[in-house]
């Protein structure tokens, strides 16, 4: 991974803040993959979680607020999410919620693409970083556990969408 890309994962991280990174291989070409995670305006394409979103301000280009509101069930209704970074060269995308009615004070993730080369069976590798405010009445370990099994669902519903769509088969991302 360039050092260009890697230091957008480098959070810096208060005392009452936690932070962690995930991972996730897609059988498909990095242009592909980008495609969909760049629509900052349409993230219920692969984050199942999101019930709707409208952009509430702004073209798309950073700055854009968009109002997310996610599907019952989680402790939270909705989250307006500031568009950070939209870099089409580099293929990193970040945002950071900026309200709501949530528990997520403070969350900024950042998402990067990565081609994997044809010899490691091709496909894109993505890596998604993020860092939060623990919430009053929480640990640290509460928090990373809640917010990497959001962001394990939204990764793996993303390789979904091109689960079996012709790279190579040890790219699978799911298991039967
Ligand atoms: C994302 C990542 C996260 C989204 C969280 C962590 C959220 O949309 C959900 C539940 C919450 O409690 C917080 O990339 C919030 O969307 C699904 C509403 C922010």
């Amino acid at each position: 991974v360039p050092a260009a890309v890697a230091r957008h994962h480098d959070h810096s991280v208060g005392p009452q803040q936690c932070c962690s990174a995930m991972m996730q291989c897609v059988a498909a070409p990095l242009a592909a993959v980008w495609s969909v995670v760049r629509l900052f305006d349409r993230p219920q394409t692969y984050k199942h979680f999101v019930k709707s979103c409208s952009v509430v301000a702004g073209d798309g280009s950073v700055g854009t607020l968009r109002e997310v509101r996610v599907v019952s069930g989680l402790p939270a209704a909705t989250s307006t999410e500031r568009l950070e970074i939209l870099d089409d060269e580099r293929h990193i995308l970040s945002f950071r919620v900026v309200g709501g009615i949530h528990r997520l004070a403070n969350y900024r993730s950042v998402t990067t693409l990565h081609p994997r080369e044809a010899g490691h069976g091709g496909g894109t590798v993505v890596v998604e970083s993020y860092v939060v405010d623990v919430p009053p009445g929480n640990t640290a370990e509460e928090t990373r556990v809640f917010v990497d099994t959001i962001i394990k669902c939204n990764l793996q519903s993303l390789a979904r969408i091109f689960a079996g769509s012709g790279a190579s088969p040890t790219m699978a991302g799911e298991q039967p």
